[in-house]
């Protein structure tokens, strides 16, 4: 087992330039949970100085329960794209949007979207992927090989308490936790064979965090600038930066944090899809954080109306008897 110092990664986030030179083409990033802090997010997009007219930006869900979720909706709705294959922001659904009485379900947006890079398949969901769903959407995926970006929304019963596919938008303590004890994640095997890298939220690095050492997983990494964490093959990335402020052992930071996948992904295509802790210390940096910045009263009396009125091009994954399928 490493120590603790040789599972944190540390890098600054002030490299957006030179990647914008790399790019001139637009970027890619996934974003972690939100929870009405338009103005930490709104923070983080300067920070990587977001541009509509060229960037995707993927969210994992949980817009509301704290800060203003209709001031969040009303920002987002101004770059919402309900056509994937357009630049602009890109939502997927969180457990507060499917339970806990959300001020906005959103029941028209999908739970799970993976997008194509060059070598990475992004499978972005809110607290992880289950083996279950991960075949399924494979299969899937496989019959439109030119296609970038894939969405599924999940039926009730798919992942209703006890359902199969529970845990791919809420699990007690991140999938990491339960793939010692359950075998729900995908094996490694399965990810490298499909080039999969999840992103998913949901879960606050500070619930893993103690002072002295980690408690989830043998084999995950924490990447204390951003205040995220990551399993060190990089086959999947949490970037829930506690922007709620859910305190433990002592932790306070609160913040949103994103991924460039475009880093992760060129990453992957230099070494063959093998990738490594090492590689990432001698990488240039893919995830940059906002601290919380309170987002004070907004007197917005309009309503998040292309969000909430999206027609989205995606699939429903149901649940037969007791057999998943997607319509
Ligand atoms: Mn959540």
């Amino acid at each position: 087992m490493r120590s603790l110092e040789d599972r944190i990664v540390t890098k600054p986030d002030d490299n957006i330039d030179e990647l914008r030179k790399k790019h001139p083409e637009g970027l890619h990033f996934a974003v972690g949970d939100i929870h009405g802090e338009v103005r930490t997010l709104k923070k983080l997009m300067k920070k990587i100085r977001f541009d509509p007219a060229r960037d995707h930006v993927y969210f994992v869900g949980d817009y509301d329960s704290g800060g203003d979720v209709t001031a969040l909706l009303n920002y987002m709705s101004r770059y919402y794209q309900a056509d994937h294959e357009l630049p602009g922001f890109h939502m997927i659904r969180g457990n507060h949007e499917r339970e806990l009485f959300p001020v906005y379900p959103l029941e028209n947006l999908p739970d799970i979207m993976v997008v194509r890079g060059r070598k990475l398949n992004f499978y972005i969901a809110h607290a992880g992927i289950v083996s279950a769903a991960f075949g399924l959407i494979n299969d899937d995926m496989s019959r439109e090989p030119h296609r970038k970006v894939f969405a599924y929304r999940l039926e009730d019963s798919t992942c209703c308490y006890d359902a199969p596919l529970r845990q791919v938008v809420w699990s007690l303590r991140g999938l990491y936790s339960q793939r010692s004890w359950r075998h729900v994640w995908p094996s490694e095997e399965d990810l490298t064979a499909h080039n999969a890298c999840i992103i998913h939220g949901h879960s606050p690095y500070c619930y893993f965090k103690k002072p002295d050492r980690f408690t989830y997983g043998d084999d995950n990494l924490f990447w204390r600038s951003q205040h995220v964490w990551f399993c060190s093959e990089l086959r999947s990335f949490n970037i829930d930066a506690n922007v709620k402020g859910r305190e433990q052992n002592g932790e306070t930071y609160r913040g949103i944090a994103c991924l460039c996948m475009e880093v992760y992904d060129e990453l992957a295509d230099k070494h063959d899809g093998c990738l490594s802790t090492d590689l990432v210390h001698d990488a240039e940096n893919g995830i940059f954080g906002a601290e919380y910045e309170h987002c004070g009263w907004n007197y917005s009396t309009s309503s998040p109306d292309s969000i909430l009125n999206a027609v989205c091009d995606m699939k429903t994954i149901v649940l037969e008897g007791d057999v998943l399928k997607i319509r």
